[in-house]
């Protein structure tokens, strides 16, 4: 089950039928538990109509109303090596390799709703940064309960050079206008998503392709219960929250996007997300 917040409502695909739900407050609408029999048992009193699809296909926001956005780092070996890399020469190499073995994660707020940006619309990097690159992550949407109750696609998009000088810098390497995506939609199922679930991504420029990748999310480091169980320890989300679970998919070393790139990451079973890299 995939829902979709579209321009002109929220759309329930199920079983290649659709549906516009009668919710007209996405907090209210994803933020509720068992969230897979719910929707089940509201589709039951909807009409199906394939023209719905039409809506996802005439624009689509990301699908966030007032939830935050966390994200997990160095979760994967091959993110724990770049980011070693990158910092060796300011010293803050030793912080990654620790993080990596440690037993509290790396987790930290990525972004408010007001910075996260839907599939189609633009991302951005900042003027202040010459080493941009999209880290592409599943991304989990737990509930007020702590419960995780879909998947999303997510885009961290991440400064290099700037998170590389300090890693006291991280938030503003990551922070910024636009520099979170989640979408196309949060795909609900009735058990956790499979470990064989595959992660693509594909850098476009002037439609040919620059960087392409897959990784399976097993290779990840951590459990995604043990993230949230760290994420909510001592915080509470009201309406829920969405959590990037890491990159494990990292552009060579002279790879920097720029403006007009166009960024397309697939998980399985989820969707694409397309953003394009916008004037800075
Ligand atoms: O510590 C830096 C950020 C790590 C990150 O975002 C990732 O591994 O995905
Ligand atoms: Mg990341």
């Amino acid at each position: 089950m995939k829902i979709y917040k579209t321009l002109q409502g929220f759309v329930i695909e199920h079983e290649s039928q659709f549906y516009i739900s009668r919710h007209i407050d996405w907090d209210l609408f994803v933020n509720r538990e068992d969230l897979y029999f719910e929707l089940q048992r509201e589709i039951q009193l909807l009409p199906a109509a394939s023209e719905y699809k039409s809506l996802i296909d005439n624009g689509l926001q990301a699908p966030i109303q007032s939830q935050e956005v966390w994200a997990a780092g160095v979760t994967y070996l091959k993110s724990r090596n770049a980011r070693m890399e990158e910092s060796k020469k300011s010293g803050g190499d030793n912080f990654y390799d620790r993080v990596y073995d440690a037993d509290r994660p790396e987790i930290f707020f990525k972004a408010s709703p007001h910075r996260v940006v839907g599939s189609g619309q633009n991302v951005r990097i900042r003027r202040d940064s010459k080493w941009n690159v999209p880290e592409p992550e599943l991304t989990l949407f737990i509930n007020s309960k702590g419960q995780i109750s879909g998947y999303t696609v997510g885009n961290d998009m991440s400064s290099r050079d700037i998170e590389g000088e300090n890693p006291l810098y991280l938030p503003q390497a990551k922070t910024y206008d636009k520099s979170a995506a989640i979408g196309p939609c949060i795909a609900i199922f009735d058990e956790p998503i499979s470990p064989e679930t595959i992660i693509t991504i594909e850098i476009l420029r002037y439609e040919i392709t620059l960087f392409s990748n897959s990784i399976e999310i097993n290779q990840m480091k951590r459990k995604h219960t043990e993230l949230v169980e760290f994420l909510f320890r001592e915080s509470s989300f009201p309406n829920g929250c969405f959590l990037m679970t890491g990159t494990g998919l990292v552009p060579n070393d002279e790879f920097t996007l720029e403006v007009g790139d166009e960024i397309r990451i697939t998980i399985d079973g989820i969707g694409t997300l397309v953003n394009t890299v916008e004037m800075k």
